[in-house]
């Protein structure tokens, strides 16, 4: 295997790993979209290159707070070399708004991942700070919250406390850097692993669509859910197709493909300031 070819190293619904060698892997984004839990058989074109290039300009950016994975973005804009890593087993949820299933957890509970929340919040409302909701990788469906007690039986608890504060300092970073971008980020998921030499690094994609919770902030009103700023004409198709959201997913019409690939360039756009053409001209352009 130093011939150079690669080896598949895994995929998630949307995204593929190969081993390069005993250093790195090849992570690719591709063009396909979930929705409700479902991978649909019509991709969006660019979509992995926009999840692709949102993902190194917040790597770039914050880089002084935590190191990350990146090596090489490449020339298709849609994949990039990283650091070979350690990846603990969680996946570290941060939670400015309560939507998805923190909203469900509080409505049961009060509570989501042991944070006692005040009463009388509505969907979509603003946490009174915001919460680190720690939640383990389902290998099949849905990932599951856990409270923060289990997150540290799990990578003991030093490591959880210096997650929880880095995933912290990341989101108010990040949230208040598209707040003046006309975008709320109401809650983001991040993985981490250790490096060889045993130190915390940022992994996987980040603040990215997919990752992320993004919402218009010109439309927010809370009592209600948001909608979504990437797969709103998407989920409103299959809502008015009245498909159950078991396998397989509907065909997408393209009038649904071509609105949803403008607000993924849109969200590129408005959060990176660059062009998107600019980004396939040169991807290191979001680097600087
Ligand atoms: C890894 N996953 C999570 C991509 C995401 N840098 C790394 N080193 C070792 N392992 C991983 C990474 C990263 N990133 C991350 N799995 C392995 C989920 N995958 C699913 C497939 O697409």
């Amino acid at each position: 295997m130093s011939d150079g070819a690669a080896v598949h190293a895994g995929s998630g619904k949307v995204r593929e790993l190969f081993g390069l060698d005993e250093d790195r892997l090849l992570l690719v984004a591709t063009d396909r979209i979930s929705t409700f839990d479902v991978v649909l058989p019509t991709p969006i074109p660019d979509k992995g290159r926009v999840l692709t290039g949102l993902s190194g300009f917040w790597f770039a950016r914050t880089s002084q707070i935590v190191p990350n994975h990146l090596l090489v973005l490449r020339p298709d804009a849609r994949s990039t070399e990283v650091r070979r890593l350690e990846m603990l087993p969680i996946e570290c949820v941060v939670r400015g708004y309560l939507a998805g299933s923190g909203w469900k957890d509080y409505q049961r509970l009060g509570s989501t991942s042991g944070h006692e929340l005040p009463e009388g919040l509505v969907e979509s409302d603003r946490l009174p700070e915001p919460i680190f909701t720690p939640a383990t990788k389902a290998a099949e469906g849905h990932d599951e919250n856990i409270s923060r007690e289990a997150a540290a039986d799990l990578v003991g608890r030093e490591l959880l406390e210096d997650v929880e504060r880095i995933s912290l300092e990341l989101y108010s970073y990040v949230s208040d850097y598209a707040a003046t971008r006309g975008i709320m980020l109401a809650d983001t998921k991040l993985e981490f692993g250790l490096d060889g030499a045993g130190t915390l690094v940022l992994a996987d994609e980040a603040f990215t669509p997919d990752s992320s919770r993004f919402w218009p902030a010109d439309s927010y009103e809370p009592g209600r859910p948001q909608p979504s700023f990437d797969k709103q004409y998407v989920r409103d198709f299959c809502e008015q197709l009245g498909w159950d959201k078991t396998p397989p997913g509907p065909e997408l019409p393209q009038s649904v493909v071509e609105g949803t690939r403008s607000r993924y360039i849109e969200a590129f756009e408005r959060l990176t300031a660059v062009p998107f053409a600019a980004y396939l001209d040169d991807p290191n352009t979001v680097l600087s």
